[in-house]
């Protein structure tokens, strides 16, 4: 609910404070009963028309007249200081030529830590432009920025139809506003997934235009996108942020997901047999039923692959590089590691439980805590040390 304080034009003195419901014309009739008036227009502290009760903000300052033009109150409204009040201070931004009015609290009070309320929490800190009629001038696209000013002002994350949600998430990022940008990404998450061609187009293009700045675009991209059943096969998946992305069912066989960022993904039912998948990041992901054949998990600069409790229920993995993988917590219930080079692996508390181990190399690995029972162990090429195992 947002309040107002309502006073009559000209005048800062039996002010009522109302509740804004409904539409202009219901906040007029409000004020009408509360001030005695016939209220016709509605004006901020510094004259400004308000002809949208969108514009209207808690806590405002409002005066009410017959349809008479503004008349300032005067020194009533100024503070001792003689500045106005905060929230009665109105700016105007020009935001690729579109003109958005709004008040300084409504920019900084949200999210405090953004570039945005950082460029007006205090008056010209920035040395921000402004254009002949003192609006603030930014270079960015207006069809973006409305959502992310609708959201300052009311908390909600309303996309009209026909706007790319990646184009207000690229402004979101650029203001800094992180919340907004992580509920987009949410919200991303439910677009169709891109076709294989189109993806793979996408992925080229800014390799070769843009080689130095892919990977940050490319985060964008891809954080919680959905690729389920995609052909991602043999594509150049490098550095790319997965993070959170349903890549359920996809076809990622012979990709080079080389540092790539799975963090929390769905890989489930996805084939990722002959992957390049050195230094990946591959956290608390559920990759339940995938098939990880041949897989090279080890980077020869030492960068770890990284699958600290995951989800590896049931994957196959056999034949896999996997020397100093860290799989601390992971699940690998019924998993296949036949013949896996799993030389200086985290295993610590894994659960390994009717896993198939035969054929492994398991030399200086962890097993503290892992849970072994069933687990098939024949063929190993070196003897597991009790110390290793704890139970
Ligand atoms: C993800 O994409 C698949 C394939 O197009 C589609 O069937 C599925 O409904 C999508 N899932 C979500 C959560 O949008
Ligand atoms: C991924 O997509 C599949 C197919 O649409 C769906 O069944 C599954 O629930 C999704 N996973 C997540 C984590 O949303
Ligand atoms: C996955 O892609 C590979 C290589 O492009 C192809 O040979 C294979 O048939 C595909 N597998 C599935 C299940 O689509
Ligand atoms: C102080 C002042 O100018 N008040 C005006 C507000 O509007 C009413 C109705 O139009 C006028 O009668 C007042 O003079």
């Amino acid at each position: 609910m947002r309040r107002v304080t309502l006073f009559v034009n000209g005048t800062s003195k039996n002010g009522k404070v109302v509740a804004v419901y409904g539409i202009l014309a219901d906040l007029l009739s409000l004020a009408s009963n509360k001030l005695g008036i016939k209220a016709c227009h509605l004006y901020n502290g510094k004259g400004g028309l308000i002809d949208d009760i969108a514009l209207i903000r808690d806590d405002d300052v409002l005066y009410v007249s017959e349809g008479d033009p503004f008349v300032d109150p005067q020194n009533d409204v100024r503070t001792t200081d003689g500045l106005p009040r905060a929230h009665t201070d109105w700016l105007t931004l020009n935001i690729g030529g579109r003109l958005f009015t709004t008040t300084r609290s409504t920019l900084v009070s949200k999210e405090p830590e953004s570039m945005l309320a950082r460029m007006f929490r205090e008056k010209d800190v920035w040395g921000n432009k402004q254009d002949e009629r003192g609006a603030y001038l930014i270079d960015r696209s207006p069809e973006y920025f409305e959502p992310i000013l609708n959201y300052l002002r009311h908390g909600q994350l309303i996309i009209n139809e026909g706007i790319n949600l990646l184009g207000v998430l690229e402004e979101a990022r650029f203001f800094g506003i992180e919340q907004l940008a992580d509920q987009l990404e949410v919200a991303i998450k439910h677009i169709d997934p891109f076709h294989h061609m189109h993806f793979s187009r996408i992925t080229s293009h800014l390799r070769t235009t843009l080689p130095s700045l892919d990977n940050a675009l490319l985060n964008i991209r891809c954080g919680g996108l959905n690729f389920s059943g995609a052909d991602l096969s043999r594509l150049d998946l490098r550095y790319i942020n997965f993070k959170m992305a349903n890549l359920s069912r996809c076809n990622l066989t012979h990709a080079n997901l080389c540092c790539s960022n799975l963090e929390r993904a769905d890989l489930s039912g996805a084939n990722l047999d002959g992957a390049n998948l050195q230094g990946v990041k591959m956290l608390c992901s559920n990759a339940e039923g995938a098939s990880l054949k041949g897989c090279n998990f080890e980077d020869p600069s030492g960068l770890k692959a990284n699958l600290e409790g995951a989800n590896l229920k049931g994957v196959d993995m056999e034949g896999s590089q996997m020397t100093g993988i860290n799989l601390r917590v992971a699940t690998l219930k019924n998993a296949k590691l036949k013949n896996c080079n799993l030389r200086g692996a985290t295993l610590a508390g894994t659960d390994l439980e009717n896993c198939d181990l035969s054929g492994c190399d398991l030399q200086e690995a962890n097993l503290r805590g892992s849970n072994v029972k069933g687990a098939i162990f024949e063929e190993m090429l070196t003897a597991l040390h009790m110390s290793q195992s704890v139970r």
